[in-house]
C-alpha cells in the first residue's frame, strides 16, 4: 500500500504526488468517472484513490483527532462513502465531526468540459438531504480536490474526509477512513468502547475483507460496467460464488467473524441493501436476488435496525443515482418502482448468537 507524504503546508499540497499505482492503471487522460475504466477488453478495473493520509492520535502527527476539525462529504448513494457514514453513527461522533451529503446524480462539474460527477445543491430546498458545501462553497466535489491538489488528475470520488483546518483532503479511501473513525476518535467518541476492527479478529477480518472487496463490493461493479459478455460472465461467476459463500458462513454464524459484529459486516452490508433495489436490475446481477438467500437476507436486516445505520440509508437517493447517473447503461435514465423492501421487519438472528 502506497502512502502519501503527510500534508503540512499548502504549499506541499500543490505537490504531493498522485499514487504510481494509479498512474499505471488509471485509464484517463482528462477528468474521468469510474464508468470510464473499463478497458478494451471490456473488463472494468478500478483504480487506486489518491489522498491517502491518516488522522492519528500519536505524538507528532499532522492530523490529531480534535473535535470540530474535521468534515466528511459523501454520497448517500455511495456505498463507499456510506460505510464511512455508519462508523461515524456507530462510534457516536456527529457532535465531533460533521458531514454532509452531494445531490444524488451527477451533472457536468465544469464548462467546457465532459466531465459528470458529483455536484452540491445551490440551497436546502434544491434535494432532499443534500445540501450546498458548508465550508468552502463549492459548487462541486471536482473543485474540492483542485483546491486541495492543483496537479489532481485522479477521479472525483466521494468519500472525502476534509480538514477544516489545514484545509484539505485527508483521505479519499473509505476502507482507511473507517479505520480512523473506529481507533482514533475514542476519547471524544460517545461509544468509545464499540471497536470493529478487534486486535484478535484483524487477520481474520483483513482476509474477509480481500476476497469480499473483490467479488461483492467491486464484484456488482465489474458486472455492471463490463462492456463484454466474457468479463460480466467471470464478474457474475465470481459474484455469486461469493454471495453463495458467505450465506453458507451465515447459516452457521451470526456476523461474518464469528459472534462479534465487524467492519466486515459493515463493508458487507452496504453493497446488500443495494443490491435488490438497484444492482439485480442496473447492474445485471439478477442470477438470485438477495431475497432469495434466506440468511444474508435477514442478516441485512439485522445490521439495517442497529442504531443509526437506517439513516444512512437513503434508497431516494440511491435509486436516483445509479439509474439517473450512468447513461451508458440506462439512457433514458428510468427509475425501475419496485421493490421497496421493508428492511425493518423481524429478522430472527439472535438465534445463532453462541
Ligand atoms: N476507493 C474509493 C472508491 C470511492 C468511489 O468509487 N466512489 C464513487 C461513488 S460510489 C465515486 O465517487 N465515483 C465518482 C466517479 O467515478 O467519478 C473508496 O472506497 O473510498
Amino acid at each position: 500500500m502506497l502512502i502519501s507524504p503527510p500534508f503540512l503546508t499548502r504549499l506541499s499540497l500543490a505537490l504531493v504526488m498522485p499514487n504510481p499505482k494509479f498512474l499505471t492503471l488509471s485509464l484517463c487522460t482528462m477528468a474521468c468517472t469510474a464508468v470510464d475504466e473499463t478497458r478494451n477488453s471490456g473488463a472494468f478495473i478500478r483504480s487506486p484513490s489518491t489522498f491517502r493520509s491518516f488522522i492519528s492520535r500519536d505524538q507528532g502527527s499532522t492530523f490529531l483527532p480534535e473535535s470540530g476539525r474535521y468534515h466528511l462529504y459523501i454520497s448517500y448513494a455511495c456505498p463507499w462513502a456510506c460505510r464511512c457514514l455508519s462508523l461515524l453513527k456507530m462510534k457516536g461522533l456527529e457532535q465531533a465531526i460533521s458531514f454532509t451529503s452531494v445531490k444524488p446524480i451527477w451533472e457536468r462539474t465544469k464548462e467546457g468540459d465532459a466531465h459528470m460527477g458529483w455536484v452540491f445543491p445551490v440551497s436546502d430546498m434544491e434535494e432532499p438531504d443534500a445540501v450546498p458545501d458548508p465550508l468552502n462553497g463549492a459548487k462541486t466535489i471536482r473543485e474540492l480536490y483542485e483546491f486541495a491538489s492543483a496537479n489532481y488528475s485522479g477521479k472525483f470520488t466521494v468519500p472525502v474526509l476534509w480538514d477544516k483546518k489545514l484545509k484539505t483532503i485527508v483521505s479519499n479511501e473509505s476502507a482507511e477512513i473507517i479505520r480512523m473513525l473506529n481507533s482514533e476518535f475514542n476519547d471524544i467518541a460517545e461509544n468509545r468502547d464499540l471497536d470493529l476492527y478487534p486486535l484478535d479478529l484483524q487477520s481474520q477480518i483483513d482476509e474477509v475483507n480481500e476476497w469480499i472487496y473483490d467479488s461483492i463490493n467491486n464484484g456488482v461493479y465489474r458486472s455492471g460496467f463490463a462492456t463484454k459478455q466474457e468479463p460480466y460472465d467471470k464478474a457474475i461467476k465470481t459474484l455469486y460464488g461469493a454471495l453463495d459463500k458467505c450465506e453458507e458462513i451465515l447459516s452457521k454464524q451470526r456476523y461474518l467473524c464469528g459472534s462479534t459484529l465487524t467492519e466486515a459486516d459493515i463493508r458487507l452490508f452496504v453493497t446488500l441493501i443495494r443490491f435488490d433495489e438497484v444492482y439485480a436490475v442496473h447492474f445485471k446481477c439478477n442470477k438470485k436476488v438477495l431475497r432469495e438467500y434466506p440468511n444474508l437476507f435477514n442478516y441485512t436486516k439485522e445490521i439495517f435496525q442497529i442504531p443509526g445505520i437506517s439513516s444512512t440509508v437513503n434508497m431516494n437517493h440511491i435509486k436516483k443515482h445509479y439509474y439517473g447517473s450512468h447513461p451508458s447503461i440506462n439512457p433514458y435514465g428510468i427509475i425501475p418502482q419496485g421493490p421497496n423492501i421493508d428492511y425493518s421487519s423481524p429478522h430472527n438472528r439472535e438465534r445463532l448468537f453462541s
